[in-house]
């Protein structure tokens, strides 16, 4: 087979081309990470870069996503079994009070087409559950927020980490439509995103991956 179809698969959005070519892929004996690293993550950036020059819209990296998750379904048990490391953990909600995901969902999946395991801490997400998830133990924190009424949570989030004397343990990334870099620099969070393409980029950068 073609693995070039996977890579087109993922970006045309044709799920059952991703699915059906990794399964013939991984049969005749093609590793998992190469799967992984050189088909299905260099072509969720081909559409992050294509979303960014404004070639693709949320519909097209919506159906890409899905397409690449239909790949991952058959991907993950086995890199989890190879103890192939993620390049980084990351925790992401909507911040408390505020009940739109689907942006959120969008940067999780650039996060993880871009190779991180992710956290997803859903929507309303309260500031001790962002705390909790660090204390635990995590690389970074993806904050969302869609509403001016629920911005402050982010706020109140990053006081909550500073009180429990865990600020430096952790990065801080922010975005939604109403988030701005001027309001990241303001809290004191790490990095700012505007949407979900960049978000992937931020994180890397700001982990140094
Ligand atoms: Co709501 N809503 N909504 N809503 N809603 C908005 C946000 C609003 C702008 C509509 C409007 O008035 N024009 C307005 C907010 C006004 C404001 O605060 N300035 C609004 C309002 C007022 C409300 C309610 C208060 C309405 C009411 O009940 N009176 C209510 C609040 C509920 C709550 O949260 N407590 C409410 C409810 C809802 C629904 C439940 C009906 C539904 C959400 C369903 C869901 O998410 N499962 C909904 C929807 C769908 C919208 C709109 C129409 C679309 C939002 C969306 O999904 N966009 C929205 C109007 C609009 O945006 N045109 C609106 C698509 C999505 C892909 O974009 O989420 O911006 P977005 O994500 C982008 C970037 O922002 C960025 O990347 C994404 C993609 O590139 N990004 C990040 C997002 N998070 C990021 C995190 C990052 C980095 C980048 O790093 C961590």
């Amino acid at each position: 087979m073609d693995l070039k179809e996977i890579y087109e698969g993922v970006i045309s959005g044709n799920q059952k081309v991703v699915s059906e070519g990794v399964q013939a892929a991984l049969k005749a004996g093609v590793t998992p990470p190469t799967l992984l690293f050189d088909y299905l993550i260099p072509a969720m950036s081909e559409v992050g870069e294509r979303f960014e020059r404004n070639e693709f819209y949320v519909p097209e990296m919506l159906i890409a996503a899905r397409a690449m998750q239909g790949g991952m379904a058959h991907l993950k048990p086995l890199l989890v079994e190879s103890g192939v490391e993620p390049i980084g953990r990351v925790a992401i909600g909507t911040v408390k009070g505020d009940l739109h995901d689907i942006g959120k969902n969008l940067v999780s999946m650039m996060l993880e087409g871009a190779g991180f395991e992710l956290v997803d801490l859903g929507v309303d997400a309260a500031p001790e559950k962002f705390v909790q998830v660090v204390r635990d133990g995590i690389d970074a924190i993806a904050m969302s927020a869609l509403l001016t009424t629920t911005m402050p949570s982010m706020k109140t989030t990053i006081d909550a980490l500073v009180e429990a004397g865990l600020r430096d343990k952790v990065k801080i990334l922010i975005g939604g439509a109403p988030v701005t870099q001027a309001y990241a620099d303001q809290i004191g969070a790490d990095g700012y995103a505007p949407d979900a393409s960049s978000a992937a980029r931020m994180a890397k950068e700001l982990l140094g991956v």
